[in-house]
C-alpha cells in the first residue's frame, strides 16, 4: 500500500506546481530592449486578463532570460528561467508596460 501512496503525493505535488512559461497562455507578445543595445531583454505576454500576464526578463543582459515573471492581483510571482533572447523580432520602443520588472536585479530569485 505504501507504494502505491508515494506516487500519488509525487503526482498531487506536481499538480500544485507553479505554472510554467510553457504552461501560460503566450497571448500577444511584445518586446523591449531596456538597455539600448540593440537587443531583446524584456519579453511581455499580455494575455487579456491583469492577472494572467507573465514575461521574460534578461536580468544581466547577456543575451539569455534569468526571470519569468507571473503577475497576479498581489503582485508577481518570479521564478528562474533559461533561454535564449529571440533575434529578429520588433522591439517596441518605450517602456515596459509593467512597473514590476525584476526589482533592479536587487531581490534574490527563489532556488
Ligand atoms: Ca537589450
Amino acid at each position: 500500500m505504501r507504494r502505491c501512496i508515494t506516487p500519488l503525493i509525487a503526482i498531487a505535488l506536481v499538480g500544485c506546481a507553479t505554472q510554467t512559461p510553457l504552461d501560460l497562455p503566450p497571448g500577444e507578445v511584445t518586446y523591449y530592449d531596456r538597455n539600448h543595445d540593440g537587443r531583446v531583454d524584456f519579453e511581455f505576454h499580455d494575455t487579456g486578463g491583469g492577472d494572467m500576464d507573465w514575461a521574460l526578463a534578461d536580468r544581466d543582459y547577456d543575451g539569455y532570460y534569468d526571470i519569468y515573471l507571473w503577475y497576479g492581483i498581489a503582485g508577481a510571482h518570479i521564478d528562474k528561467y533559461h533561454r535564449a533572447v529571440p533575434t529578429g523580432v520588433n522591439i517596441t520602443p518605450g517602456r515596459v508596460p509593467v512597473l514590476i520588472t525584476d526589482y533592479g536585479q536587487s531581490v534574490a530569485i527563489p532556488h
